[in-house]
């Protein structure tokens, strides 16, 4: 490639990327499909994606809920055209996976929050893990079971909502009842949660973002002759 036609794709890419942003804010579904799709063909790594468009996007929309600019519904159109955009990005490198663990990720009980879930789901996945993902709004009972069922290596628990946080500590306990709390590398993550969180729920480690949910988990799943110090804290709080 030229320089000059190398500088007009990354052009044409900074203008798909803020026609993206600009779709997700407005929850515009359609639009968001088109310039992700438009990335896509562009050969744009999906995290790029993620964190040039949709992640900017989804954190100014939550800051306007907050200061009470926007309301319920366009927090759920924003959602959802960010939830069409990831469809078109992350299929590709979905089906590419080379499995590194298995991982069984979810939502914790009583939150519906799944945006950030979804990125964390399809970046391990674009990285190497095979995920199953178990949805929202999951108890601790469909955690443990689809863990022993699909055989995973990691339990990967998202929270953004503070009553549901407690629920995480429940999954770790009936992994203890049931004699198998060594089988599984146990990880949270979420806006709610912290670090010091993972250490009050016993959880094996914390990471603040989907890439460095990949690192907490190399280094989980690469830890089995090397002491790590537990929880294992990937990225700052806040
Ligand atoms: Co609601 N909501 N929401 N919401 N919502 C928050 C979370 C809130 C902070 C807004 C606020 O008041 N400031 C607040 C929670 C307060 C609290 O308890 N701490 C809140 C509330 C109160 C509510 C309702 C109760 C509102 C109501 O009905 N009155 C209700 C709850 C329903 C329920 O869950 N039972 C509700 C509903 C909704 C919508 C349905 C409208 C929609 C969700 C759509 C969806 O998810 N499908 C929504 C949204 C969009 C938000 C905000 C604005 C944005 C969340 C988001 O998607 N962020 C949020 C405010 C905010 O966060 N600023 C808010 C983008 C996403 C990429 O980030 O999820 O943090 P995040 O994920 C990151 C990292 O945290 C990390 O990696 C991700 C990518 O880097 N990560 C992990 C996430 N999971 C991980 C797991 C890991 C590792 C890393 O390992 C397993």
């Amino acid at each position: 490639m030229s320089a000059n036609s190398a500088s007009s794709n990354e052009d044409s890419v900074g203008e798909q990327i803020r026609r993206l942003t600009t779709a997700v804010l407005e929850g515009n579904a359609d639009t968001a499909r088109e310039a992700a799709t438009a990335l896509q063909s562009k050969g744009v790594a999906p995290l790029d994606v993620v964190n040039r468009a949709i992640k900017p996007a989804m954190d100014e929309v939550g800051a306007k809920y907050e200061r009470l600019e926007v309301f319920l519904p366009e927090l759920v159109l924003a959602g959802e055209a960010a939830q069409e955009a990831l469809k078109v990005i992350l299929t590709k490198e979905g089906r590419d996976a080379l499995s590194k663990g298995k991982v069984v990720i979810g939502t914790i009980f009583g939150d519906i929050h799944d945006i950030g879930k979804n990125i964390t789901a399809a970046i391990l996945t674009a990285n190497g893990y095979q995920v199953v993902d178990i949805g929202n709004d999951a108890s601790p009972d469909k955690f443990v079971e689809a863990a022993k069922t699909e055989g995973a290596n990691i339990i990967g628990m998202s929270c953004l909502l503070t009553p549901s946080m407690y629920f995480m500590r429940d999954v770790v306990q009936r992994l203890k009842d049931e004699g198998i709390r060594e089988r599984f590398h146990v990880i949270i993550g979420g806006a709610a949660v912290y670090p010091d969180w993972a250490k009050e729920v016993g959880a094996d480690g914390w990471a603040k973002d989907a890439e460095r949910a990949v690192q907490l988990c190399d280094m989980l799943v690469g830890s089995k002759d090397q002491q790590l110090s537990k929880p294992v804290i990937v990225g700052e709080w806040r």
